[in-house]
């Protein structure tokens, strides 16, 4: 937890604060990306207070990784807050088509204004926002038409500020902005850290992985026992872990357990899904935590 609060320093957070809130100026809406793993420990803290009444939409990323059914509940939480909400998968690009609706729905207004003044624009202004790896570049180039080239500087505009023109009718700030996540209490650096949206962890790995291990065995006992072939049900957290390193012949010379090895493994594996669709968590946590 130490190095995130080295890596946001308050400066750096006012800075960044700054700088968003520029941006804000130059576009129309604002797409707030989150990890659908971990829905509430991938936003930023200050979100709202940020973007006070700026048109925003929420993008749910990584629906490949997380549990569909936990992720039509948080649609339905986040629509329940007035926010307009995406599943997406920014790598396949699956779910990226709707974006687009979402951003008219919320900026519906917007058009009719230009409807009565006779203004016959489309185009949607959209920037996205984000902490760190939950897929804000590969989102951008998801969206952005390859053939087309950039729609260039505006006249007034910052020169850093380029539009990447898209396939639909949206223009995109070409730098996303990097909030910091929260990081307050332990369960969400934990969450961060599982996900991998720490790169700094938090704690060795191998205390990492045996707090995943005890986490994923709350969630599902088959989760482990299925991908490992092992009982699980109602056994230590050591014993689960020893049992995978056997498994997968994590043993160092003298017959020793590799832990090193066997949590990155686990780790390795839960970051890319190999363990299954899994929401680490889900809506009726709000209001145990936040
Ligand atoms: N499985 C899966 N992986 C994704 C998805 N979107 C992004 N990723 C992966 O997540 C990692 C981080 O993606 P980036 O696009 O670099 O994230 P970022 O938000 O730009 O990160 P920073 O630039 O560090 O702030 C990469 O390994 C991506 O391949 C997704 O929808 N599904
Ligand atoms: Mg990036």
């Amino acid at each position: 937890m130490n190095n995130m609060n080295i890596n946001w320093y308050p400066g750096h957070m006012k800075k960044t604060i700054d700088s968003l809130k520029s941006s804000l100026k130059l576009v129309d809406i604002v797409a707030e990306l989150i990890d659908s793993r971990i829905p509430i420990a991938s936003r930023n803290p200050l979100i709202d207070e940020i973007l006070e009444n700026k048109p925003r939409i929420i993008l749910l990323n990584k629906k490949d990784l997380s549990n569909q059914e936990e992720n039509s509940k948080w649609v339905e939480y986040f629509k329940s807050k007035g926010h307009e909400t995406v599943m997406i998968n920014s790598m396949t690009g699956q779910g990226v088509e709707n974006i687009e609706k979402a951003c008219k729905k919320q900026l519906k207004d917007k058009f009719e204004k230009n409807k009565e003044k006779n203004i016959k624009s489309n185009r949607i202004r959209l920037m996205i926002v984000g902490i760190p790896n939950v897929g804000k570049s590969t989102l951008i180039n998801r969206l952005a038409n390859k053939k087309s080239a950039k729609v260039g500087n505006r006249p007034g505009v910052t020169k850093n500020n380029q539009w990447i023109k898209t396939k639909g009718n949206i223009e995109l700030l070409d730098t996303p902005g990097v909030l910091w996540p929260k990081f307050e209490d332990k369960l969400t650096g934990l969450n961060l850290a599982y996900t991998g949206a720490i790169k700094d962890e938090i704690m060795d790995v191998e205390n990492l992985a045996f707090s995943l291990i005890e986490t994923l065995q709350k969630i599902d006992e088959n989760i482990l026992s299925n991908r490992y072939g092992i009982e699980t049900s109602e056994r230590p957290t050591i014993d689960i872990m020893d049992d995978i390193a056997l498994k997968r012949g994590a043993i160092l010379k003298g017959r020793e357990i590799d832990y090193t090895k066997t949590a990155n493994i686990i780790l390795d594996e839960f970051r890319k899904g190999v363990l299954g669709q899994i929401t680490l968590e889900k809506v009726e946590d709000i209001n145990v935590r936040v």
